[in-house]
């Protein structure tokens, strides 16, 4: 089965912790192409601080393609969310969201929209309000990158960073109710870890909703430094037919080089029939 392995990697320096190589994104670029993988994926707070040119010059270079546009900074470090309850503020990050957009639009790969949906509130009058906004602004956004051929993957993200859309079945409900065919399913094996009776069964009632995948071990390292069984969440990839990006959204330990060099090696062992944990 075809497959597009990536590593996720921040543009500038950050605290939002399963990124390598925040801040010398042009270092983490050049070793993950000497490592042999074919694209990135980036996580950008702001995409008016990115330098296109420079991008292009630099993907050229290594010949590597983005596989992804990450967008959770923007609510992790700036606050911006979109259950904002404050519709200015919201506006700002539909605003942010467009402009993520047209990065997409210009260098490939989809819009990944995780974390920065933010959190709601216990109180259900405003909770009811902050669902609201964000499906018809998400709606809006979505018909946005439908006219220039962008898709947004949405991903479900475990009960501890929020209190909405946390499992894969929650994240087909939001699927069905957006009704936007150009918006699917991310599927992240770390929260699957947490969210999840077992990955690959939810992978599989995924089906052809999945455009987008992180992996993670259970412990947030590269793939074989926890206990998360990816021989069955590879194989039930496999069995739905998924042939988008594998992307490794992972903590830069013990140290980033050390990380990216253990994802290569995962896939180097998977290629090769091999069976050595890492
Ligand atoms: C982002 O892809 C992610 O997995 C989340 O943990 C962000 O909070
Ligand atoms: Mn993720």
């Amino acid at each position: 089965m075809k497959r597009v392995t990536s590593i996720a990697l921040s543009f500038e320096k950050t605290d939002f912790g399963p990124v390598l190589f925040g801040g010398d994104l042009e270092g983490g670029i050049r070793l993950i192409s000497e490592l042999g993988f074919p694209a990135v994926e980036i996580s950008i707070r702001d995409p008016g601080l990115v330098d296109r040119r420079w991008l292009h010059r630099l993907l050229s270079e290594t010949g590597i393609s983005i596989s992804g546009i990450a967008t959770g900074q923007a609510y992790y470090n700036d606050g911006l969310s979109l259950t904002d309850l404050k519709p200015e503020r919201r506006r700002v990050c539909f605003d942010r969201l467009k402009h993520q957009v047209d990065l997409v639009a210009e260098f490939g790969g989809c819009l990944i929209v995780g974390g920065i949906r933010g959190v709601l509130s216990r109180d259900p009058g405003e909770r009811e309000m902050q669902e609201e906004a964000f499906y018809s602004g998400f709606r809006e956004l979505a018909d946005f990158a439908r006219k220039v051929g962008v898709t947004i993957a949405l991903e479900p993200i475990n009960r501890y960073e929020t209190n909405m859309i946390n499992t894969v079945s929650e994240g087909l409900d939001a699927l069905a109710r957006l009704g936007c065919d150009n918006v699917g399913l991310l599927v992240d094996t770390f929260h699957m870890n947490i969210e999840e009776p077992r990955i690959a069964d939810s992978i599989r009632r995924a089906g052809r909703a999945v455009v987008y995948v992180h992996i993670a071990d259970s412990n947030r390292w590269a793939p074989g430094f926890g206990h998360t069984d990816f021989g069955e969440v590879l194989a039930a990839l496999d069995e739905i037919g998924y042939e988008g990006p594998i992307s490794a959204e992972i903590l830069p330990c013990p140290t980033a080089e050390e990380a990216a060099m253990a994802v290569a090696r995962f896939w180097k062992e998977r290629s090769t029939g091999g069976a050595r944990r890492t």
